[in-house]
């Protein structure tokens, strides 16, 4: 095979025209002994899903029962996993189920408030070894506008939506992670396997698989802000755009920048942002504005299109960092209460020192590296840490990077 079946996969999924709005555009490929033996799409509602007409279509090019116990099955969008009133097909995973498919591989999950993780967990609980995350980008950007409807889509209520706790260790994907309105801050972290977060205070790494970076850019349109600080600007030079490309983000969060001395106003910060700030404003706090020198870094900045909110003397730690509590203080005043933390251990290990992270998100991709600030020495409170034995809610995988969702005992009125 040229492609991989997954790119096959897609391919088909783009077969499907118009008519299957409102439905997603999906295309499924069964595989065995590396070769194709049956192939579908969704071309529209009453349609048979993709799963469906891919397994259909190995039956009848004269595969047997036996042969898709050994099949792999590459599918672009999460398998439905229940039926309910005006739904028009079995539900996939029961198919996939009692076929028997050894294997299956999903390029992104549902949104479908009533999928959303489900679908996963329903084969892993029959015994079937799902893999998630080949491919997500591109099967993220067939759908941009079923994806974004499902997104701002909530059940509440409704028998069919997925239950809000699912308990220690859970394969469920957290529905408030897809929902926009889940209040608090959320620290993300990304590891190697010994939780090792860069190889220095300021530095963050790219470390982890293409798929959950994609993943990671489609969660950040949940959030209102997204707080980082002078070491991750000037080592990263991020932009912190929300939606994978191809993917119609819920919203831009405001970047906020943390950066008591102005730094950011560095001649020769050469910074990315600049080019971003018609996706969204910037807002920089510093320290007070109590010399010339603040005070014309401030205009420059100003001049280039940041916003900037001086904090009070008391706000400035005498190491030099700004105070986060007030920083979120700040926020709240601006009607912003779900706010993700994504930056270098220092800043992080300030949020969390001061107990104001409600969630933990923690991306470990399954490296050595040896050498570095780990993560379990050096955050407060961090999982495997001296100090902490935490509940872990969730765990999934996309690509080969492990996601681990915790929920932590912050002291934050958001
Ligand atoms: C799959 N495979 O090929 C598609 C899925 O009304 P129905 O029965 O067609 O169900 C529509 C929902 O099924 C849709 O909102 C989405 O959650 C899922 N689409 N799922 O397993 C497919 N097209
Ligand atoms: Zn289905």
């Amino acid at each position: 095979m040229t492609n991989s079946p997954m790119d096959r996969a897609i391919e088909l999924a783009r077969t499907a025209g118009p008519e299957v709005h409102p439905n997603p555009r999906v295309g499924a490929v069964l595989v065995l002994d590396s070769q194709i033996i049956g192939q579908g799409y969704h071309p529209g509602p009453g349609q048979p899903h993709a799963e469906e007409a891919a397994i259909q279509s190995a039956l009848e090019g004269g595969a047997s029962l036996q042969d898709l116990s050994r099949a792999e099955l590459y599918c672009t969008l999460e398998p439905c996993c229940s039926t309910y009133p005006g739904k028009h097909r079995p539900a996939c995973t029961d198919l996939i189920i009692r076929h028997r498919i050894a294997r299956v591989i999903i390029a992104t999950l549902d949104p479908n408030p009533r999928v959303r993780g489900r679908g996963i967990s329903a084969l892993r609980r029959a015994g079937i070894d799902v893999d998630i995350g080949p491919g997500a980008a591109q099967a993220l950007s067939l759908n941009p506008d079923y994806l974004a409807m499902m997104l701002t889509r909530e059940l509440p209520g409704d028998s069919q939506s997925p239950p809000q706790d699912q308990g220690e260790d859970s394969q469920e994907v957290p529905s408030s992670l897809l929902i926009p309105g889940d209040a608090g801050v959320t620290l993300k972290i990304a590891t190697s396997w010994e939780g090792q977060i860069g190889p220095s205070l300021e530095q963050t790494m790219d470390i982890t698989s293409p798929a959950a970076r994609d993943w990671a850019r489609v969660l950040r349109g949940n959030f209102q802000a997204v707080i980082f600080g002078l070491g991750t600007l000037l080592t990263d030079n991020p932009r912190y755009l929300a939606g994978a490309p191809g993917y119609t983000p819920v919203r831009q969060p405001l970047r906020v920048i943390m950066d008591t001395r102005l730094n950011a106003a560095r001649p020769g910060a050469d910074l990315a942002l600049v080019d971003t700030l018609d996706a969204g404003p910037v807002l920089i706090f510093c320290g007070p504005l109590d010399s010339p020198a603040m005070v014309q870094r401030s205009q420059d900045l100003q001049a280039r299109g940041f916003q900037i909110q001086a904090l009070q003397p008391r706000d400035v730690h005498p190491l030099g960092g700004l105070n986060p509590g007030r920083v979120l203080e700040h926020l709240r005043d601006r009607g912003i209460t779900r706010t993700l933390v994504e930056t270098g251990p220092r800043l992080s290990a300030s949020f969390l020192r001061a107990g104001l992270v409600n969630r933990l998100l923690w991306f470990r991709e399954p490296v050595l590296l040896g050498r570095g600030i780990n993560a379990m020495e050096y955050l407060p409170g961090f999982p495997g840490g001296p100090n902490l034995p935490m509940k872990r809610r969730y765990s999934w995988q996309i690509g080969s990077t492990e996601v681990n969702l915790f929920d932590l005992p912050a002291d934050n009125p958001n």
